[in-house]
């Protein structure tokens, strides 16, 4: 038919969702064919991904969809970075993979970076240093578990296992294992180095696939399941915000940053090599794979998580409130004093974001918000001014000068963090698409598929999104 139709799963904090993409040559339809929760399982001290359920999720989603539209063409997962799976020799899951807000690494990180210290971590693979990189959790793991490695076949990352339990195809993508520490900087190549150094075993990773491959189609129990759809497989731009990015309209893309907006925000802009420069890791940035052979140079920053937990607090003390809700008594706050570090460890872990953002305040010296919607505009705030800070300094790292901002992601529905982020860079903000991990997945499997070229992406992608631009208001 002219409708090309394909599923793009997109796997994200504060929720999954099966997204149905459909192309018409010139334009990516979005349509939301099944959400659930999903929420990190708490077994002891540790915390897990819910995996099974995801996957009986995932598959009421294809259910759903071929009910509905008949035949579909492919399926692709995308996820956050550096969390994984471990299977045993036979192709079973161990154990139910870990969130990475579980805080086993603290107690093996130290051993970890005298054996690898920091600085030289992100030489080799050019990812900032961080707890949460797979790196630091499978050191852990298999320091915990010493037995671990002789038991394990392989490890996946999670788009790569969700597509191994499609597909019975274990492969890595290169996007997402751009975000695990454990390749070298710039190349889909594992860094022998990181490995021998860690005793961790180069043969745990599987084979190695770029972004936008079919690796293959529904295994045949489930293909009967869902009467005999033949839909094919796609290891896309697996990590979600390679493929939030790889939906960027760009219009001048030599002077460009993004936000990609969710949970975190990553602040960034693409460079054809990655960037290893010493300063480049004490700013704290980051260097990972973009669909295709560019490299993402960006700055994880606390995101929405902070509004997202905020809001759980004051609904768990009986007052529930939309974001929409949120902002707007934050729009009838005028000036707030003060800033807070979004990044501070202090509000990494779930919990009274509000109450802990109090503390900060205090200790800190600063005026403790007198209001939710005090509490909630210094959030804006102060993700405004982080977003700044970032981008000049991916301005003096690259020798570029960032005329436009582009900002994508569901936290783009906040109008109010789009005006504050123009005001406080002084930039033109372009925001849009608001689904940009689904129309990035969806445009990266339709060029897998040969149906799309991938020069004509961003053009595609205005089409699709809907832009809305926010100018600096000068005081
Ligand atoms: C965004 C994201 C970031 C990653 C963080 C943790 O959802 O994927 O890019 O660094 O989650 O994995």
């Amino acid at each position: 038919s002219e409708f090309k139709r394909v599923l793009a799963v997109d796997l994200g904090a504060s929720s999954g969702r099966v997204i149905l993409g459909t192309y018409d040559g010139s334009r990516i339809v979005t349509e939301e064919l099944h959400r659930f929760a999903n929420t990190p399982l708490q077994i002891g001290g540790d915390l897990h991904w819910n995996v099974l359920e995801l996957f009986q999720e995932i598959k009421q989603g294809i259910r759903l969809a071929c009910s509905k539209y008949g035949e579909l063409l492919s399926l692709s997962v995308d996820t956050w970075g550096v969390d994984y799976g471990v299977l045993d020799q036979d192709g079973m899951l161990l154990y139910p993979p870990h969130h990475y807000r579980d805080q086993r690494m603290q107690e093996y990180r130290l051993k970890l970076e005298e054996l690898l210290p920091p600085e030289e971590q992100f030489r080799l693979t050019g990812n900032q240093p961080d707890p949460i990189n797979t790196v630091y959790q499978l050191f852990a793991d298999v320091q915990r578990n010493p037995e671990l490695q002789a038991n394990a076949g392989r490890i996946l990352m999670m788009p790569d296992l969700f597509h191994y339990l499609l597909s019975g195809t274990a492969a890595a993508e290169r996007t997402i294992l751009s975000t695990s520490g454990l390749t070298k900087a710039g190349t889909a190549e594992l860094s022998s180095e990181v490995f021998s150094r860690l005793g961790i075993s180069p043969a745990l990773i599987a084979e190695r696939v770029d972004a936008g491959t079919v690796i293959g189609s529904l295994l045949p129990g489930l293909r009967k399941e869902f009467g005999g759809s033949a839909l094919q497989i796609i290891a896309g731009a697996s990590h979600d915000t390679a493929s939030a990015v790889a939906s960027i309209p760009y219009r001048d893309k030599e002077h460009a940053a993004f936000i990609s907006c969710g949970t975190w925000s990553l602040v960034g802009l693409e460079t054809e090599q990655p960037v290893l420069t010493e300063r480049c890791y004490r700013y704290g940035f980051t260097n990972e794979s973009c669909y295709g052979r560019g490299n993402r140079l960006l700055k994880n920053i606390t995101g929405l998580w902070l509004l997202q937990e905020t809001q759980r607090a004051w609904a768990e003390a009986g007052v529930a409130l939309s974001f929409g809700e949120m902002v707007e008594l934050a729009e009838s706050e005028q000036a707030v004093q003060g800033l807070i570090n979004p990044g501070d460890p202090l509000f990494s872990t779930p919990g009274d974001i509000p109450g802990r953002i109090a503390e900060y305040c205090r200790s800190t010296g600063q005026p403790v918000p007198a209001s939710k919607g005090a509490v909630v505009r210094l959030i804006l705030v102060s993700l405004a001014e982080a977003y700044r800070k970032a981008i000049a300094e991916l301005e003096e790292l690259t020798g570029t000068t960032i005329r436009t901002v582009h900002m994508v992601g569901g936290g783009i529905q906040n109008r109010l963090l789009c005006q504050l982020t123009a005001d406080a860079t002084g930039k033109e903000v372009i925001a849009g698409p608001v689904e940009a991990s689904a129309i990035g997945n969806v445009i990266v499997q339709l060029t897998a598929l040969g149906l799309l070229d991938y020069s004509r992406a961003g053009e595609v992608a205005a089409a699709s999104g809907g832009l809305a631009v926010y100018r600096p208001v000068q005081e």
